[in-house]
């Protein structure tokens, strides 16, 4: 590698520090306009008109990445030069960074709402930027025996002599760039006092300083965005008023709840959550869009505020996740704010052959619903809301789906963006080749909520209560068995719809001993729970739920 590549190197690195730090500090300092986004935002609001509607034109949906590809191809090349600078001309190589930290620190500090603390990150920015500079330029010197022979005596020939290869000093250092440079007469005393294991060792250190600074860099800029953009939705959630639904909501029926079964209503904080994202999405209502495209006369693309303006409906929808063991808690009722998707769908206009409706998250996670699910009427919504609240962050916030009767793997895609109608023979959902149905209905399923499994009650009257749900047909019985016994049939508590859950109780006169209680339910197809054990995987486990009791 040549003195100068590894020079501008070691300029690009320090210029990747600069704004690394700076997202931190951003974030930490509550900025939203690190200088990469400040200085983005200037130009989107500066070129002219004409030449922006080229970039719309030309890049189309992508003219902010071509933006933010060109600006960093810009910003590279800039830093490049100046490490090449900073060999010879210091101060010169100093004042392009100041230049450079003191235009995003301008550009923070005139951005709407801004204050003067905007500038913090950029100068920050640009002071990190000169320190690794000037350790960077100083390994790349002594990173080849080019630029040892080209210096003149002993003491800089290693990191243990004392001055580096930076700074004004260097500027008479000529640059031996080129075939045979050493050779041209002017360098004097062509001495490197380091062994070639030296020469090795300093080489390596270079590029491992690059390395580590870049690697930094690269974690503190991704780390520094997430953090901004996490309290920038945060905030964005925060101000929205969720429209009111057309049409009364459901009323919730007195009886709905049993005593010892748990809350027929889950609370947002207590619903489960399931999903592949390690990192929770952070979308922004205003950036958001949904798509409805691949096999359709028409495709459709909303906005949020497009959204917000369909007509709404309420509803109370109970889902569950395949990967519920018999038994278990993966499975929550909420009421959800949402506008039923047959009609965007309608508007689409799906052709026939089109019998699955693919939904895909910003994080590109896909689940599969068969089409026709989406269409025959059933409250299939994309939900805004979730009792009575914007959808909380991590259960999709701003817009996901909740289909009745389906497993969430299949049907609930949360941070929704685009529905792509094909067939199923053509695409695999997330969760197939993974060895998971592409159609998985819930299946009729009970659970005993109290007594606990290895309860010790005292002999007497105890009550056996619990959930049973057989989502979009309908509980119509829930029977218990006492040890051996006769299936005694269980008292049936309000429902609001098929599409809930429904809870149940039992009144037991338990008498001392060990007993085993178990629960079957049966849906209003006339269905009973199969007895036969089956585990989650493909398409949901199934048999009887029980739970062992010692009573004294
Ligand atoms: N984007 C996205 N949506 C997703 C998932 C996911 O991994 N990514 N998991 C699904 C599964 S398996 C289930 S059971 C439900 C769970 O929804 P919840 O986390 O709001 O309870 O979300 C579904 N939606
Ligand atoms: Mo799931």
């Amino acid at each position: 590698m040549k003195p100068s590549v590894r020079a501008g190197l070691a300029g690009v690195v320090a210029a990747g520090a600069a704004l690394g730090v700076a997202e931190v500090v951003a974030a930490l300092t509550g900025n939203r306009s690190s200088p990469l986004v400040a200085v983005g935002g200037v130009v989107v609001d500066h070129v002219p008109a004409a030449v922006k509607d080229f970039g719309i034109a030309v890049f189309g949906v992508h003219d902010k990445t071509a933006l933010l590809v060109g600006t960093g191809v810009l910003l590279a090349a800039y830093a490049f030069g100046l490490g090449v600078l900073a060999r010879r001309r210091w101060l010169l190589a100093v004042g392009g960074v100041a230049l450079f930290g003191l235009v995003g620190a301008v550009a923070a500090v005139t951005r709407p709402g801004a204050g003067a603390s905007a500038a913090i990150p950029s100068l920050l920015g640009a002071a990190l930027a000169v320190l690794v500079l000037r350790h960077l330029t100083s390994a790349a010197e002594k990173a080849g025996p080019e630029t040892a022979a080209g210096k003149a005596g002993p003491e800089t020939a290693g990191p243990e002599a004392g001055t580096t290869a930076f700074g004004p000093a260097a500027a008479d250092v000529p640059d031996h760039d080129g075939p045979g440079a050493p050779e041209t007469g002017r360098a004097v005393a062509v001495v490197d006092m380091r062994t070639p294991y030296q020469i090795e060792r300093d080489r390596r250190r270079f590029l491992r300083d690059l390395g580590i600074v870049a690697a930094v860099s690269a974690a503190s800029g991704f780390g520094g965005r997430l953090l901004t953009s996490r309290r920038a939705v945060t905030a964005a959630r925060a101000d929205i008023a969720l429209p009111s639904p057309s049409g009364s909501a459901p009323v919730l029926p007195a009886g709905v709840q049993v005593d010892g079964a748990v809350s027929y209503v889950t609370p947002n904080r207590e619903f489960y959550r399931i999903d592949t994202a390690i990192v929770t999405p952070q979308v922004d209502p205003a950036s958001w869009e949904l798509r409805i495209h691949g096999m359709v006369r028409n495709p459709v693309t909303i906005t949020w505020a497009d959204l917000l303006r369909l007509p709404m409906v309420e509803r109370y929808v109970t889902i569950a996740c395949v990967s519920n063991e018999v038994g278990s808690d993966l499975i929550g009722n909420a009421l959800w704010l949402g506008t039923p998707i047959k009609a965007l769908l309608d508007l689409a206009d799906p052709l026939p052959e089109a019998d699955q409706a693919v939904q895909r998250s910003v994080d590109g996670w896909t689940c599969g619903t068969p089409t026709a699910v989406l269409r025959d009427g059933r409250d299939a919504l994309l939900a805004v809301g979730m009792n009575g609240v914007p959808l909380p962050i991590e259960h999709g916030f701003p817009v996901r789906m909740i289909v009745p009767g389906l497993y969430g793997y299949v049907s609930a895609c949360k941070w929704i963006t685009e529905i792509e109608l094909t067939r199923f023979t053509d695409f695999d959902a997330y969760w197939v080749p993974r060895g998971w149905s592409a159609q998985a209905p819930v299946k009729t399923q009970s659970r005993i909520d109290t007594p606990r499994d290895g309860a010790v009650k005292p002999a007497g009257t105890v009550t056996v209560a619990g959930v049973a749900w057989a989502t979009h047909r309908g509980v119509a019985k829930v029977e218990v068995q006492v040890d051996e016994g006769p299936w005694q049939t269980a008292a049936l508590a309000e429902a609001v719809s098929a599409d809930t859950w429904r809870q149940w109780s039992l009144t037991w006169p338990a008498s001392a001993g060990r007993h085993t209680l178990r629960v079957r339910a049966t849906d209003l197809d006339g269905v009973t729970q199969t007895p036969a054990l089956a585990p989650p995987a493909p398409d949901g486990a199934t048999g009887w739920h029980q739970v062992e009791v010692v009573v004294e």
